[in-house]
């Protein structure tokens, strides 16, 4: 940490725990200085301004104006800087978080699935393979809508409110929604991403440190809004195989309750469980 993170914490940025995080608060912190610095020239001008045009310096208007080059070179530095930062730094910031994707292989792929008013997270289980979801399925006990006739979502894993990932290891979470926009946002991993109905959206993260975060939805998505709050564990890699392993024990004690075939309880069907097509 140098000097320059100071500012991340006197605004109130949590720690961050994540391998790109480092760039982001990097641009973060020099931006800030940047805004610093020009809020300190371009006031400072000001003040010289006010001086040196006052009244009783200069009586009668000048309708020529300034001559001296100095504000134009000033402005074109600032412009120049500006291009700078968003050319050289944030765009392709930017467009490596879009494009490069870390190897289906290595990353760990998690459906993350938003509803009023919580984030539920679907994990592939033993298998790999992720079970079938239809909004048919839908009940209290099957919010995701999981097919029970589906062999390959026998041990899928579904939990609600907390999600696990082990460190140093990319986590992709492929964001959905049921009903409105939410957004899922880790502040810690320095990532968010929009939860939209109809369409799966992609982020992806690589924890560094272990621990406990925060997750929160950062659209005002009703309500509940502030319900949403929720938590990200990242655990050592034993842990994380620990967890797995209680959470597919329970997901198997869950899927014999809800027998195969059995409907859907009786209340009007949830919007939808992506993403699986739908004709809205
Ligand atoms: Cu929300």
């Amino acid at each position: 940490m140098n000097s320059l993170a100071l500012i991340n914490e006197f605004l109130g940025q949590p720690p961050n725990a994540s391998a790109h995080g480092y760039q982001i608060d990097h641009i973060l912190e020099f931006c800030h200085w940047f805004m610093a610095a020009l809020f300190v020239g371009w006031s400072t001008f000001f003040i010289f301004v006010l001086i040196r045009f006052r009244k009783a310096r200069q009586p009668a208007a000048d309708h020529a104006g300034v001559r001296s080059p100095i504000s134009t070179h000033l402005e074109f530095s600032v412009v120049l800087i500006e291009a700078v930062l968003l050319l050289g730094f944030a765009i392709p910031l930017w467009a490596k978080r879009v494009n490069q994707f870390p190897p289906g292989k290595e990353a760990l792929l998690v459906h993350v699935v938003a509803q009023q008013f919580s984030f539920n997270y679907h994990l592939p289980g033993p298998d790999g393979q992720f079970g079938r979801r239809d909004v048919s399925f839908v009940s209290n006990s099957n919010p995701l809508g999981l097919d029970p006739n589906d062999p390959a979502g026998k041990d899928d894993i579904v939990t609600t409110g907390e999600l696990h990932v082990p460190v140093n290891r990319p986590v992709i979470a492929e964001l959905s929604s049921k009903d409105v926009i939410h957004d899922f946002f880790l502040p810690n991993m320095r990532i968010a991403g929009d939860a939209i109905p109809g369409s799966l959206i992609p982020i992806w993260f690589t924890p560094l440190k272990t621990g406990t975060y925060e997750v929160i939805c950062a659209q005002l998505c009703g309500l509940g809004h502030y319900g949403m709050k929720g938590t990200l564990v990242v655990d050592t890699p034993q842990d994380y195989q620990a967890w797995l392993k209680e959470r597919a024990e329970l997901a198997g004690g869950a899927q014999s309750a809800t027998s195969p075939g059995a409907p859907a309880q009786n209340k009007p069907p949830a919007p939808a469980a992506s993403p699986s097509p739908r004709g809205e």
